[in-house]
């Protein structure tokens, strides 16, 4: 297979692991814990998982054992760069404590395991994808794994593999579901450990105890640098406002963090139009009458960055959505459907452009969801801004002229090659969750912390999944699920943002990041986000 020059220097790239793992190492046990609200109804659903201690690795005279066994691995969801180094980091500690040990990689996502769709992972394979973006090596999917019935054909294909732990890498969701896969094969005293590992670009899946989720890094570095590119083509040709989506599904995370690395005209960030009750109209009136207050210093360009889950966030919008999920789920003919809306809904949905309007009822994501990612926001905004343009300048309110483009970034970002930081910190959570394995520990999720700081200062960890629940409704019933980090409103990264927006918005303040670099000067190649570092200092 031909591989470009880069990849095949990436290859050789030696991923760093927190001190603990250099040589020896221990398991010490922390204090019991509870889980972050509903502590009595999570503890009577988890009865074996619950109140477990955090765990931490320290460097110690000798390396662990593990026994002869077998591990299984499963990526879950969407894809996030550096899911290839969690698994060669899982492969390469199974291996340095058990080489008779094999890593069975589970086909397509959590269907793999219920279908028993499977590939040995040996060395070959596993070299041909180290430091590479992507979940090819093995595919991921969105199946859910909640039924017993699916947790029983996974205790089927373990045993006839002769595995005892499974790792399973996904989001907030998939990690609830590990948790609850752990607790049942206790319950069933089967001898099947699970670990999860905290993966999505989206960066809503941290608190307390995990800083970051992978693939954030690399995902808002690519757009950051794209977004740069398009922002000295705009202060170059200085005649387009640069409409740009970017992916995340729900919180704004992604928005924020290139935000802050590009300082943009405009960044919106959908926690707090919810907060601030904005109506659509509210917020086109903002755009517009920046892209006026520009256009009155000469300046008919600029760049606004969107969040991908905006629309959901616009009150009257959220209501409207909500009323078609409801209705579309029991109702095919969207004609009807709509029919049907209540009379707000109807004319908030006869006001969006038809195309928009349309892309709102298209087919729902398995869990009945409006699919963000197919919503034109970016020319529902364009459109918008362009008519209230027109009206600000027969009003002699507006001179200049406005030319809107379009752009959305997402999946060029989720499969890049993962950053210095991703590829250090995926092999790190891979290293680790062999290292919980090895310790008899299930229902964990595989932790590195201290990661604004030198590889070498990073502390692997093992936290209770059960610790990070809560009880939240899903379809009409309460359910155990790990919290969703939206922005904090009141959190040092949006505060910076809110801070320098009124002075990005006139000025062009732009930065551009240029694309990320591999090797060279650590302070070009290995810095964090700026999310992480506002959050940690
Ligand atoms: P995960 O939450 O599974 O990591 O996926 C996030 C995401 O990339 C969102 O940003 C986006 O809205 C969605 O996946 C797109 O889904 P799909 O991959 O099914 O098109």
């Amino acid at each position: 297979m031909a591989i470009s020059a880069l990849q095949k220097a990436r290859a050789a790239y030696q991923p760093k692991l927190p001190k603990a793992f250099k040589g020896g190492v221990v398991l010490k046990e922390g204090k019991a814990t509870q889980s972050v609200a509903d502590q009595d109804e999570i503890k009577k659903l988890f009865p074996n998982t619950y109140g477990m201690p955090i765990v931490t690795f320290e460097e110690a005279a000798s390396k662990l054992a593990m026994g002869d066994f077998n591990v299984g691995v499963i990526l879950s969801g969407g894809q996030a760069p550096g899911g290839h180094n969690v698994i060669s980091g899982l492969f390469d500690g199974i291996k340095s404590m058990n080489k008779n040990a094999k890593l069975y990689g589970f086909l397509g996502g959590p269907s793999g395991l219920i279908d028993h769709k499977y590939i040995e992972l040996t060395s070959d394979i596993i070299d041909a994808y180290r430091n590479t973006g992507g979940f090819d090596i093995i595919g991921s999917g969105r199946t859910k794994l909640e039924e017993t019935s699916q947790f029983d054909s996974g205790i089927e294909i373990c045993n006839k593999l002769g595995i005892k732990a499974l790792v399973i890498i996904g989001g907030d969701d998939s990690n609830t579901n590990a948790c609850v896969l752990a607790e049942y094969y206790l319950q069933k005293k089967c001898g099947i450990q699970v670990i999860g590992c905290p993966k999505t670009i989206d960066g809503d899946l941290k608190n307390d105890q995990i800083e970051t989720s992978f693939g954030f890094d690399t995902a808002c570095k690519v757009y950051s640098e794209v977004i740069g590119n398009i922002m000295r083509d705009a202060n170059s040709a200085k005649k387009y406002w640069h409409f740009i989506k970017l992916m995340g599904r729900s919180a704004s995370h992604i928005a924020l963090e290139c935000g802050l690395q590009t300082q943009p005209n405009i960044c919106i960030i959908s926690e707090e139009v919810e907060a601030k009750k904005m109506t659509l109209a509210s917020i086109v009136e903002n755009i517009a009458n920046t892209v006026a207050a520009r256009a009155a210093q000469g300046n008919n360009f600029g760049v606004v960055l969107i969040p991908e889950g905006l629309i959901e966030f616009i009150p009257e919008m959220k209501v409207l959505i909500k009323e078609l999920n409801d209705l579309l789920a029991v109702e095919s003919d969207v004609k009807v459907a709509v029919s049907k809306l209540s009379a707000n809904s109807k004319s908030v949905y006869e006001s969006l452009p038809e195309a928009i309007a349309k892309q709102l009822t298209l087919e729902r994501d398995p869990h009945g969801n409006v699919q963000v990612s197919l919503i034109e926001t970016e020319k529902l905004l364009i459109e918008m801004v362009r008519t209230k343009l027109a009206k600000m300048k027969a009003e002699g309110k507006y001179v200049g002229k406005f030319s809107g483009l379009g752009h959305f970034f997402g999946y060029e970002g989720r499969c890049a090659a993962p950053s210095n930081f991703d590829a250090d910190y995926c092999y790190s959570l891979g290293f680790n969750a062999a290292n919980l394995i090895a310790s008899g520990k299930s229902g964990y999720m595989s932790l590195i912390k201290n990661t604004t700081k030198p590889a070498d200062q990073w502390i692997a960890a093992g936290v209770p999944i059960t610790m990070m629940m809560n009880m939240e409704k899903r379809h009409g019933a309460m359910k155990p699920v790990i919290r969703k980090a939206l922005v904090e409103l009141d959190g040092a990264p949006f505060k910076f943002l809110a801070s320098k927006r009124d002075e990005w918005a006139l000025t062009t303040s732009y930065v551009y990041p240029g694309p990320i670099q591999y090797f060279g000067p650590s302070e070009v190649c290995d810095q964090p986000t700026k999310t992480l570092m506002f959050e940690q200092k």
